[in-house]
């Protein structure tokens, strides 16, 4: 019986291993990285030119042809740069080139659809398109209102995630790496790259939770120390002799 396979509890590696989780994560976020078409610096700095609605009716009054045409452009482009991010995936070249076809052809869009969110704005509901942002209204003449409609609605869901770049990388490169895709010839090997990619995903969440937490106690912990102060200064006044024969170095800390 296989055992049951999910993100947290992804079998066959020791997770006691973080070295390799760790160059796992360096390669995938690195790849990530050199392949994303835009930085981070970039397309905050773009966030803030948006589409005129005089630019968005051009948009809209162009035919269902040259917009097609036009959007396909686009995603092919950027689909260049996710094959570019696979290639760079440790252990991806190594596969046999079917299966290399296979799963690029399998998970480019889920990818392109994934990195997406670094150039979606959820605060207006707006995608970056030819070097501006805008709604879902500038692609109208495509006809096809209900798969826009679910492109930025997914846009919206992934980016309340808040994902980090590396969680970004290493999720995509999940994705890529999926060995249930029909027609794989090596999906055991694939299996095993993804759950290599499950351990550094699981690595990095582990630590962004627990730089979170610790800094969530805070401000509970500053809250305690200062009642301690109160308390003490109240008992002080009560029972003036005991607090003068406290120990010496709590003294020196609290008086
Ligand atoms: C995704 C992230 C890439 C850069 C990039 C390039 C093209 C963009 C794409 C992103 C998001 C989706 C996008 C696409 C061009 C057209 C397409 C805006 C930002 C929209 C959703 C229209 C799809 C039309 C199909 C029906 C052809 O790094």
């Amino acid at each position: 019986l296989e055992p049951e396979r999910t993100v947290l509890g992804s079998p066959g590696l020791t997770p006691h291993c973080p070295h390799l989780a760790d160059r796992v994560a360096q390669n995938v976020v690195k790849s990530h990285l050199e392949t994303c078409q835009y930085t981070t610096e970039e397309l905050k700095r773009l966030a803030w030119s948006l589409y005129s609605p005089e630019e968005v009716r051009a948009l809209q009054s162009k035919s269902c042809e040259a917009m097609w045409q036009q959007c396909s452009l686009h995603i092919s482009n950027a689909i260049q740069y996710v094959v570019e991010f696979a290639k760079r995936i440790d252990g991806f070249m190594e596969l046999c080139q079917n299966d290399q076809i296979i799963l690029l052809k399998a998970g480019c869009l889920e990818v392109l659809l994934i990195r997406m969110i670094r150039a979606f704005n959820p605060l207006n509901n707006t995608v970056l398109f030819e070097g501006k942002f805008g709604g879902m209204q500038m692609f109208k003449s495509l006809g096809c209102d209900d798969l826009i409609g679910a492109v930025f609605e997914l846009g919206r869901t992934l980016c309340r995630l808040q994902l980090s770049d590396e969680e970004l990388a290493l999720f995509t490169a999940a994705v890529l790496l999926s060995p249930d895709r029909p027609w794989l010839t090596e999906s055991k090997k694939v299996q095993k790259l993804q759950d290599k990619i499950y351990v550094a995903l699981q690595h990095e969440i582990q630590k962004k939770h627990s730089a979170e937490d610790k800094l969530s106690k805070l401000p509970l912990m500053k809250t305690i120390c200062n009642l301690h102060l109160d308390k003490l200064e109240f008992f002080r006044l009560l029972h003036p002799e005991t607090a003068m024969n406290f120990p010496p170095l709590y003294k020196e800390v609290f008086n």
